[in-house]
């Protein structure tokens, strides 16, 4: 009987011991392109940090490839769990083929991939489709559905790229008389913005026909808001605008009159994604594949509340 208790008691301590030592989660973010993405960034490194978690973080710096070998990367170091925010949805298949021989379980967060959904345990992300929904009935609404419309699209081949103008199209090829006039790629950057609307300024003769901007998310509005400061136009007035994100500066622009409608994208999402790995680790298997975080929408009715709400 005392052997038992003996081999009882040390099988315990192991128990102990094993969950007592910290977690090592590997972390495949996209770049720094945004302020959301930064806010993102920094929410799950100050969330692993609250949890005792030892977050291995990898930026790719938008490169599909670099986020590739990062994974790649994680499994040879045998984390326990790999969360993923991929920078595009495709090409992922063998490596997470190879995460599962290894047996590391993997999360998908913010973004998506086209893999075989058995391939990672569940999605944790707002919907992309949505949010292209809620700008497009939105802009129809103050419009009365009569709108020539300028879109500037994210990264090519990334989730919210392909959703948002999907969701937005959706809407908008309803109304015989919105149609989008132009559609450029601005690759979810400040920079990438105002490139992009310095171009669609001079082929549209300074915006003519253009009643609204588009933009998958705030940084390349912001951007393209320059561009059209510089060539006398009126953002916000002359031109609509609807984006994505809800970062402290598309509110400030909205305070400024330049900026209409914003659709929020949670940020502080690190808690979602960190429950869910937790609690798979402790032998939870029952998740839903999508894990869906809420979005909402913003106008300058509300604007100065949720800069100071949001603590900006
Ligand atoms: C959406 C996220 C997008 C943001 C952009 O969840 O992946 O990527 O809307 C960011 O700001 O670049």
């Amino acid at each position: 009987m005392h052997r038992c208790r003996l081999v009882v008691a040390v099988f315990a301590a192991l128990l102990t011991i094993g969950a007592a030592r910290a977690q090592t989660i590997g972390f495949a973010q996209v770049g720094t392109e945004s302020d959301w993405r930064t806010a993102f960034s920094a929410d799950m490194k100050a969330e692993a940090e609250r949890r005792g978690i030892h977050l291995l973080f990898s930026n790719a710096d938008n490169d599909a490839g670099r986020q590739l070998q990062a994974v790649r990367g994680f499994i040879a170091a045998h984390v326990d769990a790999i969360v993923i925010a991929p920078v595009v949805v495709t090409g992922w298949t063998e490596t997470l083929q190879a995460a599962k021989a290894a047996n590391i379980p993997v999360f998908i967060a913010d973004r998506a991939v086209d893999a075989d959904p058995g391939l990672f345990v569940a999605r944790i992300a707002a919907d992309f489709n949505l949010e292209g929904r809620l700008a497009g009935a939105w802009l129809a609404q103050a419009t009365r559905g009569n709108c020539g419309i300028v879109e500037l699209r994210g990264s090519e081949g990334a989730e919210p790229t392909i959703q948002r103008h999907k969701g937005f199209l959706a809407i908008v090829s309803q109304f015989p008389n919105m149609r989008i006039l132009k559609s450029v790629g601005g690759d979810f950057t400040s920079e990438g913005g105002q490139r992009a609307m310095s171009l669609v300024i001079q082929e549209t003769d300074g915006l003519k026909n253009v009643c609204a901007v588009w933009s998958h998310n705030d940084n390349m509005l912001l951007g393209a808001i320059k561009a059209m400061h510089e060539a006398g136009l009126h953002p916000g007035r002359d031109q609509l605008t609807v984006s994505v994100d809800g970062v402290p500066g598309i509110f400030r622009a909205m305070l400024a009159g330049d900026a209409n409608m914003s659709v929020e994208l949670k940020s502080d999402i690190g808690k979602y994604i960190f429950d869910v790995v937790q609690k798979y680790l402790a032998g939870k298997r029952d998740f839903p594949k999508w894990v869906l975080i809420p979005s909402d929408l913003h106008t300058p009715a509300d604007a100065a509340a949720m800069l100071s709400r949001r603590g900006f």
